[in-house]
């Protein structure tokens, strides 16, 4: 099962762009190696009729319904992709109108760690990059210094997860990691409402 709710969207279109990417690949390498081992020089070559000759305009000009196919060919795919990629954007950048209470949380990212606010007012010192979080509850949580960026993501598997920085923010950027703590919703409520606000 899926960390989260936005995990597997994200999946499907790393996948969508890995098969396509594949499929490119093996059709293009594939077409090149047949080309230059069919049409390789040889002695009895003779020069094609559309050889470019400076100063002369070549009789044939290219092969316009290939141009054709490949452009459309390339326009439908990246099209595809580019929907694909907005429709994740504005999904994740899209938090849910109501969340239930605790499950706002403020992430502060410093070099190289970040902090975590609850709702509550809530930040517990002791536990720097750890990002606790109830199950099956949507999340919104919103990070980067100086710029306020909401997302939201609903946890589906209870359970430790590495959080690894995703913004390439200077020398300490690889080992910037946290941990997400995906809390069955009661004991999440429990510790919740137990922290002391400073
Ligand atoms: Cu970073």
């Amino acid at each position: 099962m899926a960390v989260s709710s936005t995990q597997i969207q994200f999946d499907s279109l790393f996948g969508l762009f890995t098969y396509l990417a594949i499929v490119v690949s093996i059709i293009v390498f594939s077409l090149l190696l047949y080309f230059i081992v069919r049409f390789r020089d040889k002695p009895s070559s003779r020069t094609p009729e559309d050889t470019p000759i400076l100063g002369k305009i070549p009789p044939s000009r290219g092969h316009a319904r290939s141009v054709v196919i490949t452009v459309s060919l390339s326009t439908i795919i990246l099209a595809a992709l580019i929907v694909g990629s907005f429709g994740a954007i504005d999904n994740i950048l899209t938090p849910p109108q109501q969340v239930c209470q605790g499950c706002a949380i403020e992430v502060t990212a410093h070099q190289f760690y970040w902090q975590f606010t609850y709702d509550n007012g809530t930040k517990p010192y002791h536990a720097l990059d750890i990002l606790r979080v109830p199950l099956g509850q949507k999340i919104v949580p919103d990070a980067i210094p100086g710029r306020t960026n909401t997302i939201w993501f609903r946890p589906d598997t209870t359970g430790n997860f590495t959080i690894q920085c995703y913004e390439l923010c200077g020398p300490g950027h690889a080992t910037m990691k946290g941990t997400l703590m995906v809390m069955p919703f009661t004991v999440y409520m429990a510790w919740y409402n137990s922290t002391v606000v400073h």
